[in-house]
């Protein structure tokens, strides 16, 4: 990283969900984002920090981000002399710095961000959606009809203690053939072993960090009695983690996220380790604005991304998106990976600002 950054600017935006997003942690019904601009001879880079509102997915939460790249990552990218040690953990708070300044060399370059990454595997990237926890299940089962209508080629559904086995029955009765998979977020622990295996009916495509946000040692011992492929999210922070668990026999697949593994780097080495053992990534999402949906879109061309990931259109979250054009899904169930310069969409500069709730230059 050749490049002397002029500054670093912050912001958080408020952006109201279209529909609530509940997981096995809660209920989510606007984002607070964090966006990172990194500035050098007048041209700008631009990152998303894909934290949440609260500390419930993994530690890391908007407001302690904000503290996290303005005090530590910020002053160390600015040259600024500061003590030589490595920032541990706060991956996401540093993911969205380190995406921003892959965003800035791509600009630098003049050309896609996919290209800057190595990737360009694929022009169009296969696209699923997760639906959240509903109300009812009739409200599930009809906002599944929405999607597969828009032509989105797989569905993960949420799931908790008391919203499983019941719901993923009803769900496959309804759409005996379709491509399913569920998402614990860590709901359950090895005592509910007997009853995940219950899950083992439906010919799910996978079942998501269904143990501790932080293990992979009862992973590996759930899958030993699971068929269905585990797919690990939460607990894979480091190319090593991926390693480890795959050596361990923990899961059959890897949903691969920019910020929890803080950056492109980590992200491309996580990439690499699968697929030298035959182990199939997928890009999963936070709910991003359009920068980081962009990230991940150019994240989803290498190679070993061969399944549908959760990065979906724009308008299943936002009235309007900060990017123009949003991000839209083909009748194939695909995203088109923009050609332009850097992350390859347009800031919408004024709908940015208007929804901003503080912004900080550090220079
Ligand atoms: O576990 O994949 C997850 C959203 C917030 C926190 C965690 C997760 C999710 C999603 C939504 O599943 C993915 C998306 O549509 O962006
Ligand atoms: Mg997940």
């Amino acid at each position: 990283m050749a490049t002397r950054i002029d500054s670093v600017v912050l912001r958080q935006i408020r952006l109201p969900l279209v529909h609530f997003f509940e997981t096995s942690f809660g209920r989510t019904i606007e984002r607070q984002i964090i966006l990172v601009e990194v500035r050098a001879d007048g041209v700008s880079g631009w990152g998303e920090v894909t934290a949440g509102e609260h500390p419930f997915y993994n530690e890391e939460w908007t407001d302690a981000a904000w503290l996290v790249v303005r005090n530590y990552c910020a002053p160390r990218l600015l040259g600024h002399n500061v003590p030589h040690s490595a920032i541990r953990g706060h991956h996401m708070a540093q993911g969205g710095i380190e995406a921003a300044v892959w965003d800035l060399h791509a600009r630098q370059n003049g050309r896609p961000l996919y290209e800057e990454i190595g990737g360009g595997a694929r022009k169009e990237i296969p696209c699923g959606v997760s639906i959240g926890i509903q109300d009812t299940v009739p409200d599930l089962l009809k906002k599944i009809e929405t999607e597969l209508a828009a032509g989105y080629q797989r569905i993960k559904i949420k799931i908790k203690p008391g919203w499983d086995v019941d719901v993923v029955r009803q769900v496959r009765e309804t759409f005996p053939s379709i491509k399913l998979m569920a998402d614990a977020n860590s709901a359950y622990t090895l005592a509910d072993t007997d009853h995940l295996r219950r899950l083992d009916d439906f010919y799910l495509m996978m079942i998501e960090q269904p143990l501790a946000h932080d293990d992979i040692i009862d992973h590996a011992q759930l899958q030993a009695k699971l068929h269905t492929p585990i797919c690990l999210d939460e607990c894979i922070r480091t190319a090593h983690h991926a390693e480890q668990a795959i050596r361990m026999r923990a899961c059959g697949i890897i949903n691969i996220k920019l910020g929890r593994m803080g950056g492109f780097a980590e992200a491309k080495r996580l990439h690499d380790v699968a697929q030298a053992a035959s182990v199939p990534v997928w890009c999963g999402g936070m709910l991003e604005s359009g920068i980081g949906r962009a990230h991940n879109i150019a994240l989803s061309t290498l190679p070993n991304f061969v399944l549908p990931g959760d990065v979906s259109a724009s308008k299943r979250y936002w009235a309007r998106d900060i990017i123009s054009p949003a991000v839209e899904i083909t009748p194939r169930g695909t995203i088109e990976v923009p050609t332009g310069i850097g992350f390859g969409y347009e800031l919408d500069h004024d709908f940015m600002d208007a929804v901003t709730l503080r912004k900080e230059e550090i220079r």
